[in-house]
């Protein structure tokens, strides 16, 4: 793609997606097609989170004093807070913090419903709206000043041990909703600078844009007991003793769907995985004066045939050139699109057409159209998750020289290196190369630092970031 991100803010008006012309900087409405995938998208989320967490609803709003009690986590956010602090004519006693997170509308709340070592785990979601007064340049989905969709879960333990289990857990459950999507993903744990505020340890999940840049289109945390000091959340143990929970938090944002628009789109538009494309199917109708009525008739029974299969189709009977349709369906990314003409109805065929391939195939209109439809909707989730994996793979380039790493980043990649693990020799690396370490991949036994006469202890990642 020439200018990904002239094409990228092109595609989502052009697609109805988002309008970012709403008079406040980085918020933007959903429009209906953009809704609807973003629905698709946050209907898997739910169901993996479903089987081991539950959902809930917080308020949005946080007083200052719950805010500034976690004085990391306050640090960490002071510059990003929106205030409310006027009821009406009426200054408020206590201003109130537009949630940028819910760490402390959470965690009191924890407080009161944790008492004993059987209301432990403890495992919440829920998806909301906060708010991020951002300084950086605000872009649609991908930095925004309102997150219209934070799936933000909250979980708390009775050992250090289960925490990191959890961590675990979030990351499968993470790498699985990724994989539904098709987005391949590199993971890694943030440097200690680059961490959540108030975190031990954060791991994160970015992607790499058709830019070469790098999205962290995901995080989990683990908190240690940081705020369950700050918020005393304690339990009753087996043994009678009051101890503090570990907690941990993980958190997925808008940033998914840049991902999916992005990764998978190409110059004609966007080519939308079937799990969460509006339509999967796009019937076409091609239409004469004369068998105008049988064709459509045909259509009808077709949208009904794959319908019971739990497809999700449209017809596009719009008095338009067809040409003007399949370009529109292009644009918007339909899976597979189904021509059907007076002639085909003669021989009892349909001309499906893959988005993400060029074939046409001829498909019989007989009892297995929706099995063979169905068919190539796999194979096109299966394509586009592997050119997503092949994109990455050849984007992820290995490097012992750190005069190497801007040529490598200026031409789109992310680079592999290997480190101390030193915060001020990584401090050095980003300074002397302009550069975001990202972070740790994996231990590492052999070697040297890049930067350093240290031995190496780990593979580290360094791109150009969001
Ligand atoms: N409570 C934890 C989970 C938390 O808030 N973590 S976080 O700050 O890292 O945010 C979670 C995810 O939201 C990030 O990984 C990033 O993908 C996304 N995110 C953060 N700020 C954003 C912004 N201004 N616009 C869009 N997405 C954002
Ligand atoms: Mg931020």
């Amino acid at each position: 793609m020439e200018n990904f991100d002239e094409w990228f803010h092109n595609i989502l008006e052009q697609a109805n997606i988002t309008d970012s012309r709403y008079p406040i900087k980085g918020m933007a409405i959903w429009m209906p097609y953009g809704f609807q995938i973003r629905k698709h998208t946050m209907e898997i989320i739910k169901k993996l989170l479903d089987k081991d967490h539950e959902e809930v609803l917080f308020p949005m709003l946080i007083p200052e004093n719950e805010l500034a009690k976690e004085g990391i986590h306050v640090k960490g956010f002071e510059d990003e807070v929106y205030w409310i602090t006027k009821g009406g004519q009426k200054d408020l006693n206590e201003p109130l913090a537009l949630r940028p997170t819910s760490e402390t509308a959470i965690y009191p709340m924890y407080a009161l419903w944790i008492r004993s070592h059987i209301d432990l785990p403890k495992k919440y979601y829920q998806i909301v709206n906060t708010f991020r007064y951002e300084t950086k340049h605000t872009r649609p989905l991908i930095r925004v000043r309102e997150i219209t969709t934070f799936k933000e879960a909250h979980t708390a333990h009775a050992t250090k041990e289960e925490s990191d289990v959890q961590i675990n857990d979030f990351i499968e459950i993470y790498k699985e909703f990724f994989d539904e999507l098709g987005i391949a993903y590199l993971i890694s744990k943030r440097p200690e600078w680059d961490k959540f505020p108030g975190a031990d340890y954060t791991m994160a999940f970015d992607v790499i844009m058709p830019n070469g840049k790098t999205l962290q289109i995901g995080t989990i945390h683990n908190l240690g007991q940081t705020f369950a000091k700050t918020f005393d959340i304690k339990f009753e143990d087996k043994d009678g003793q009051h101890k503090l929970v570990y907690q941990t938090c993980a958190g997925l944002s808008d940033r998914v769907i840049a991902s999916i628009i992005g990764i998978h789109g190409e110059e004609k538009g966007l080519i939308l995985p079937p799990k969460v494309s509006p339509n999967q199917v796009t019937i076409i109708p091609i239409l004469f004066k004369k068998g105008k009525e049988e064709v459509l008739a045909k259509c009808g029974e077709i949208k009904t045939q794959l319908e019971n299969k739990g497809l999700r189709v449209n017809i596009d009977d719009r008095d338009i050139r067809p040409g003007k349709k399949f370009f529109d369906w292009e644009l918007k990314g339909t899976p597979i699109k189904l021509e059907l003409g007076p002639r085909d109805l003669e021989n009892n065929i349909t001309i499906a057409m893959r988005r993400d391939e060029e074939e046409k195939i001829e498909i019989a209109l007989d009892d297995n159209l929706a099995d063979k439809i169905c068919e190539l909707l796999d194979k096109t989730s299966e394509n586009l998750s592997k050119s997503s994996w092949n994109f990455q793979n050849e984007h992820v380039k290995f490097t012992e020289n750190i005069d190497e790493i801007p040529e490598l980043v200026e031409s789109e990649n992310v680079v592999k290196f290997k480190w101390c693990g030193i915060e001020e020799i990584g401090k050095e690396i980003e300074e002397k190369t302009g550069y975001d370490i990202l972070g740790i991949q994996e231990e590492i036994n052999e070697g040297k630092c890049i930067a350093s006469d240290n031995d190496a202890k780990y593979m580290a990642l360094i791109a150009k970031t969001y």
